[in-house]
């Protein structure tokens, strides 16, 4: 089975669903929407947005999170056990609305001259407290359960940025988690494929 990922031409929302794809070991392609299609292609969306998936017999997934976990659950990362399972849905949840706290208000609603002082803000002040909570529930090794899950590569997106990188830098087993799929040779293989979105966004 093969999957068409309709997303801009971004990391932003696609890129937890492409990397636990690739953890996953998902077949899907990219369709990128160009910007100047967009509002036409709005129209025959159910919700308005993108990202949305669709499988070859035409089964279509909206909602990033749900396309997440319906990969994690192909993919052998979403946890076997119950109570775990609804601790990984309560930490991408978490992680999609930090997420949210930056990437539209920095990334795309600021000028040039605002970016550098919000950036500074998020770095020395919100980013530091909400790493320390995911920095207390890691193990030793950097994952949240005993092995690498969908909980973990939605971690390593969101705390992938550069300017994140001080705040992870003094966090060990987040460091260790971000070293360790930075590293992999999936991680590698993907970043060399023609399905990596080369986006600072
Ligand atoms: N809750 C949705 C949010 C989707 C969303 O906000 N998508 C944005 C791109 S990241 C979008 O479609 N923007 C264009 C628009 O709303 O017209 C999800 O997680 O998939």
């Amino acid at each position: 089975m093969v999957y068409t990922l309709t997303y801009f031409e971004l990391k932003g929302r696609g890129e937890p669903i492409r990397l636990i794809a690739e953890f996953g070991k998902i077949e899907y392609k990219n369709d990128i929407v160009p910007y100047d299609q967009w509002l036409e292609k709005k129209k025959k969306t159910k919700f308005g947005h993108v990202p949305y998936v669709t499988d070859e017999d035409g089964f279509v997934i909206n909602e990033s999170v749900a396309i997440c976990r319906h990969f994690a659950k192909a993919g052998g990362l979403y946890p076997k056990d119950d109570r775990e399972q609804t601790i990984s849905d309560q930490w991408v949840d978490a992680l999609s609305d930090w997420s949210k706290s930056f990437t539209v208000p920095i990334q795309f609603k600021s000028t040039e001259e605002e970016i550098p002082q919000k950036i500074k803000k998020l770095t020395e002040e919100t980013a530091p407290q909400f790493f320390d909570v995911i920095e207390k529930d890691l193990n030793e090794d950097g994952h949240f359960f005993d092995k690498l899950s969908w909980a973990d590569l939605y971690l390593f997106h969101t705390a992938s940025p550069d300017f994140l990188k001080p705040v992870v830098d003094e966090r060990p087993k987040l460091k260790k988690l971000m070293e360790e799929v930075y590293n992999s040779d999936t991680y590698k293989k993907y970043k060399s494929s023609d399905r990596y979105i080369n986006s600072d966004k």
